[in-house]
């Protein structure tokens, strides 16, 4: 019998995160890998963040999904270059899939790529895509117990979005106790409390990637 290690499986893996990450930094772009629960508002996050940071360099999106292309055309109907991966059941991205999507996708020197993930807390933790950065999407309908109870996730990450803030007047949600428990879990971890309906907090959010951004590109220029 054939046992293939899931330890090995995720070193390939970052191989190819590692080769993808050279190749974006060569091409002089920004990557976000875009993580959260299905519904969680990921797409809707783009669709703000492209109208806000749009005069800061040029956006292209990858798209990840079970199925269908509902997301990609979304996008693409905003005038953004857009590939979309569906996963054929596969509840993450991975590498190689993102280095495919790769082929064909304009992307800008000095621009953004953004990745949303498979609608997933579990599985894609563990997957390097060779971003820049992680942004974990969690809204507020599904509750401030989630970091608690999905750890890996939120301590792979270097921002937390608590997204649909305009509905916290009708649900039990704390902002507070996501703040609590991630500063014990993550605490270097930024927390953005944002409504993509209304813009609250967007603004503040854009700024924090521009500055990841110029962070970055000064590292690379130390
Ligand atoms: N009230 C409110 N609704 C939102 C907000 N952001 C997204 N939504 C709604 O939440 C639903 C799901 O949003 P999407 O952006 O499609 O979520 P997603 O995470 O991309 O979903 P999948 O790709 O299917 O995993 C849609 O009906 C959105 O209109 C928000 O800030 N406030
Ligand atoms: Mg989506």
């Amino acid at each position: 019998m054939k046992i293939v290690a899931a330890k090995k499986i995720l070193k390939a893996n970052d191989q190819l995160a590692a080769a993808n990450r050279r190749f974006f930094h060569q091409a002089g772009v920004f990557v976000v890998n875009i993580l959260g629960s299905p519904g969680g508002g990921k797409t809707t996050l783009i669709e703000s963040l492209a109208s806000i940071l749009n005069s800061n360099g040029a956006i292209s999106v990858i798209e990840g999904d079970l199925a269908g292309t509902v997301d990609a055309d979304r996008l693409s109907a905003r005038g953004l270059p857009v590939v979309q991966i569906t996963t054929e059941g596969a509840c993450h991205l991975d590498a190689n899939m993102v280095a495919a999507a790769l082929d064909g996708l304009p992307l800008s020197r000095g621009g953004w790529l953004f990745i949303e993930n498979v609608g997933n807390l579990v599985c894609p933790a563990g997957f390097d895509l060779g971003e820049n950065l992680r942004i974990v999407i969690l809204s507020v309908p599904e509750g401030d117990d989630k970091v608690i109870k999905y750890p890996t996730v939120f301590q792979s990450t270097q921002a937390v979005v608590i997204s649909k803030v305009d509905l916290l007047p009708y649900f039990e949600f704390q902002p507070q106790r996501v703040r609590e428990t991630l500063s014990r879990l993550n605490p270097q971890a930024s927390v953005f409390e944002v409504s993509a309906k209304t813009g609250q907090g967007m603004g503040e959010l854009a700024e924090w990637l521009i500055a990841r951004r110029t962070a970055a590109a000064c590292e690379v220029a130390g």
